[in-house]
């Protein structure tokens, strides 16, 4: 063993590099213990982007050099777009008598009404008319298409998808027709069959990874969370519902869960953390959370972010706060990679305000 060369260290790494090969004692991410996003916390006041919607009608012309006329939402801590990691935010705005025509692609999405009377969204062949505090899914592959038939105000409303999720994975697949799609089924089918959720036909229990039922209407959704406030508190939610599926009890889409919660006046949650990211849009109501130690007001129509396993508590103000919220925890759930922790020291934090 006499004949052994002494290895020269920076032309061994050299070496390695030649090769396409890394040293893996020298990498960082062997080195974490636990998620480390690189998403901050972040709230887009609708105050400051209402105008800048409204801008868009002199920039853009749906049809020419748009199909949706969207700002979409680049979270601080991220190099490209997404809220989170995982998720897009976007606000979109639609004028009357304009037309966002029909495309589908392997990303789903889903939408929260904002304001406006008076827009519909075609889905696989079903009209949808949307009102103000409706959810609308659109999942994966399914056309569909935007339209206004209104005489005055605008549509606004929030778009959450799943599409940082989808590239990550790479099967990004789109197509597009140049106009809306023929409506081919009873308007609000899928609401007539599923909308009654304990109540189905027998023949109506499709079981797929996305839900059946196209629309969840702001009224019962609300009435909900008001029966339910008396006896449901979740410490870290105040009265929350989900979303579901009708058909299996499961999340809405394959990859995202959406929740509609109810803060009442003055409630101060306890402060947790998990391994899912989530979007809030701020309903009903004013208040503030505290993101990883720092006080985030929000006022109505504002969008938030919780970043991935960041500490998180909300505050209502005097008024009930209704939060809508999506979470990429389906993503996470069936490989296991679900978990929370709970903040077991009285925070200091709360002095913050
Ligand atoms: O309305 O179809 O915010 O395809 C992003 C991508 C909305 C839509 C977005 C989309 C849509
Ligand atoms: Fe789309």
């Amino acid at each position: 063993m006499s004949d052994v060369v002494a290895v020269n260290v920076a032309q061994y790494y050299q070496t390695l590099e030649q090769h396409n090969v890394v040293p893996l004692w020298k990498l960082a991410e062997s080195q974490q213990t636990e998620p480390k996003p690189d998403e901050v916390p972040h709230v887009w006041h609708f105050a400051e982007l209402l105008p800048l919607l409204q801008q868009s009608v002199d920039v853009v012309t749906l049809g020419e050099g748009a199909e949706r006329r969207v700002l979409t939402f680049k979270n601080p801590g991220r190099r490209f777009v997404g809220a989170t990691h995982s998720l897009v935010a976007s606000l979109q705005f639609l004028m009357p008598g304009e037309i966002a025509p029909a495309h589908r692609h392997s990303y789903s999405a889903l939408r929260f009404m904002i304001s406006g009377s008076g827009a519909y969204t075609v889905v696989e062949g079903e009209k949808i008319p949307m009102e103000v505090g409706d959810l609308v899914l659109t999942p994966n592959w399914l056309w569909h298409d935007h339209g206004h038939e209104g005489k005055q105000e605008p549509m606004v409303w929030l778009d959450g998808l799943d599409f940082p999720f989808v590239a990550s994975l790479r099967p990004i697949f789109y197509q597009e027709i140049d106009t809306s799609q023929p409506v081919t089924k009873p308007e609000n089918i899928s609401l007539t069959r599923y909308g009654t959720g304990t109540v189905l036909a027998p023949k109506h229990r499709p079981i797929s990874a996305y839900s059946p039922l196209n629309v969840y209407k702001w009224q019962p959704a609300y009435e909900a969370l008001q029966r339910l406030r008396g006896t449901e508190q979740d410490e870290y939610d105040g009265t929350i519902i989900e979303y579901v599926n009708p058909v299996t009890g499961g999340h809405v889409l394959a990859t995202i869960a959406a929740y509609l919660q109810l803060l009442a006046p003055g409630l101060h949650t306890k402060a947790h953390r998990h391994s899912s990211s989530s979007v809030y849009f701020v309903a009903r109501g004013s208040g503030y959370s505290v993101i990883n130690g720092q006080c985030h007001d929000w006022q109505q129509n504002d969008v938030f972010v919780v970043p991935t396993w960041t500490w998180h508590e909300h505050v209502a103000g005097t008024e009930e706060a209704v939060l809508f919220s999506y979470s990429d925890l389906p993503m996470l759930e069936p490989f296991g990679f679900w978990r929370e922790e709970a903040y077991t020291e009285n925070q200091g934090w709360q002095q913050t305000k």
